[in-house]
């Protein structure tokens, strides 16, 4: 772009566009004409008509994303903020209660587990942000049976193994990881935290784990690698755009940056509705500003950020382009997001690396099945009509969702998964304590590794075997046991971390 240098707008000037007709919008300093860019879900973009966006820009879309997308004529240069009135921004008193509950957060040392941040974060972090990463499609029974599945998985341990040194590091697609699971893609990270993404990259490193970046990520992608250490291993997961030349250039570069392997997310046509997160926005709504800009009747109750940033996906995507990914990377291609054996086959028929067993954290289908659940049939019958034995070095299978503890990851790993994916228990730790949090999340995970080896009887990896589990009840989607009442009304319930009195 040329460096003409252009005399500041005045923010009186800029205030004048604030209407469907002409829409300026104030980013960092800068001026942006996004008239055109007013669709269906444009509510959020007219509510900044004329005004500085910046606060509401920033935890959505990477720091490029508008220069990147906006024809540089679009591009009206600096504005002089000292005479850009301020957004008012109403501390309410609901607000105030998070802050000081934010500070009586409990130390890192009295959380004990993955439970303990989601009950930490829902109370410290912002109610929108919140709705957001914690909701899932319709009823959220697949969010619950997601981890619910894996109570249906009992252990089968060995004894009197010389258990004194456990290893539990193990390999992702010929890459190292101190132990079998990695960072999956989880979108708006500085929706939970300032550094967003970062906190992960970063306690990715100190614990030698892998980091899958999203393609919704808050912080622009050249910045999540940019922050790796030397050496730091990083998947893409890859949104497929309707413009297959902004995919290819995605693609591209990120192989170009020493991405090892893209996880093309197949399980999203279209976004799952999350009910939580829409009577969010709905209740979040100011009605005297909807009325301004909506005629009555009209008002597009919008999905929120989700869905107004994911209409470039496309829902168009088919087993043919496969071959297209295949000659536009060298990048190992992984599935993210198969449901059934059916699919899980033709992905290995058609050379991919892998596939995700996986429902999306429960925010697509609902009644979609956990992920280890699909795992059992895809070893079988990949082992009948293919004659694979798995966990595979040349097609490796993954799983995602409901993960919360080491024995959840034991589980499918004995079940011949490779490695498990665990997204939300971060996004949790790093809303409530940025990278220490996920640093501690990812120590306690560790120490339950070590226990858990032991007490399964598995010096290595390789040592957690399909005898170590019986899933025999996997598909059985009931409480086989009446409830004993009485017994459970002398039943005190465990507590989660609590904050500390103010
Ligand atoms: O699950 C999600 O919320 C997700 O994958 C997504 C997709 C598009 C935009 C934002 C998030």
């Amino acid at each position: 772009m040329g460096a003409t240098v252009k005399a500041p707008l005045s923010g009186q000037e800029v205030a004048k566009h604030n209407s469907r007709e002409s829409c300026w919008i104030i980013v960092h300093g800068n001026v942006y004409d996004v008239t055109e860019f007013l669709d269906g879900g444009s509510k959020i973009i007219l509510k900044y008509a004329g005004k500085d966006a910046t606060a509401e820009y920033d935890p959505i879309h990477p720091p490029n994303a508008i220069t990147d997308n906006l024809p540089p004529e679009k591009h009206l240069g600096p504005v002089d903020l000292g005479t850009v009135q301020k957004v008012e921004v109403k501390i309410t008193d609901e607000e105030k209660a998070r802050l000081e509950r934010f500070k009586s957060r409990p130390p890192l040392s009295e959380i004990l587990n993955l439970h303990d941040f989601e009950a930490i974060a829902r109370r410290v972090m912002p109610e929108k942000a919140w709705a957001y990463y914690s909701s899932a499609a319709d009823d959220e029974i697949t969010l619950r049976e997601n981890h619910a599945a894996y109570h249906r998985i009992w252990f089968r341990p060995r004894i009197l193994r010389d258990v004194t040194h456990v290893d539990f590091s193990t390999s992702i697609l010929g890459h190292r990881t101190s132990m079998p699971i990695y960072i999956t893609a989880t979108a708006l990270g500085k929706l939970g935290h300032p550094d967003g993404e970062l906190n992960l990259t970063r306690a990715a490193a100190k614990h030698n784990i892998i980091q899958m970046i999203p393609t919704l990520a808050s912080c622009a992608f050249d910045e999540i690698v940019d922050n790796a250490q030397p050496g730091q291993v990083q998947f893409l997961q890859l949104y497929v755009n309707k413009d297959r030349a902004i995919t290819k250039r995605l693609v591209q570069h990120a192989e170009l940056r020493g991405i090892k392997g893209l996880f093309i997310t197949v399980d999203a046509p279209q976004l799952g509705r999350r009910e939580k997160d829409m009577r969010m926005k709905f209740e979040a709504e100011d009605p005297a500003e909807v009325s301004k800009n909506d005629k009555q009747g009209e008002v597009d109750r919008s999905q929120g950020a989700a869905r107004a940033i994911s209409s470039f996906i496309d829902p168009g995507l088919q087993w043919s382009d496969l071959k297209w990914f295949k000659s536009i990377t060298k990048m190992p291609l992984i599935l993210k997001g198969v449901q059934c054996w059916e699919d899980a086959l033709e992905a290995y028929d058609q050379g991919m690396a892998g596939v995700v067993l996986s429902n999306h954290g429960g925010r697509q289908l609902d009644f979609a099945k956990s992920g280890v659940e699909i795992l059992i049939e895809v070893v079988e019958k990949l082992g009948e009509k293919r004659g694979l034995s798995f966990p595979n070095e040349k097609f490796q299978l993954f799983v995602d969702g409901g993960v919360r503890r080491a024995t959840d990851v034991l589980k499918a790993v004995a079940l011949g998964a490779t490695a498990v994916g665990i997204g939300r228990p971060f996004l949790y730790a790093f809303s409530s304590y940025g990278q220490e949090g996920v640093d501690a999340a990812l120590t306690i995970l560790h120490d339950e590794f070590e226990m858990n080896m032991r007490l399964i009887g598995a010096r290595t990896i390789k040592e957690v075997v399909r005898g170590m589990v019986d899933a025999s009840n996997i598909h059985t989607h009931t409480v086989a046991v009446p409830e004993d009442s009485l017994y459970r009304l002398n039943y005190e319930i465990m507590q989660s971390a609590q904050l500390r009195e103010s």
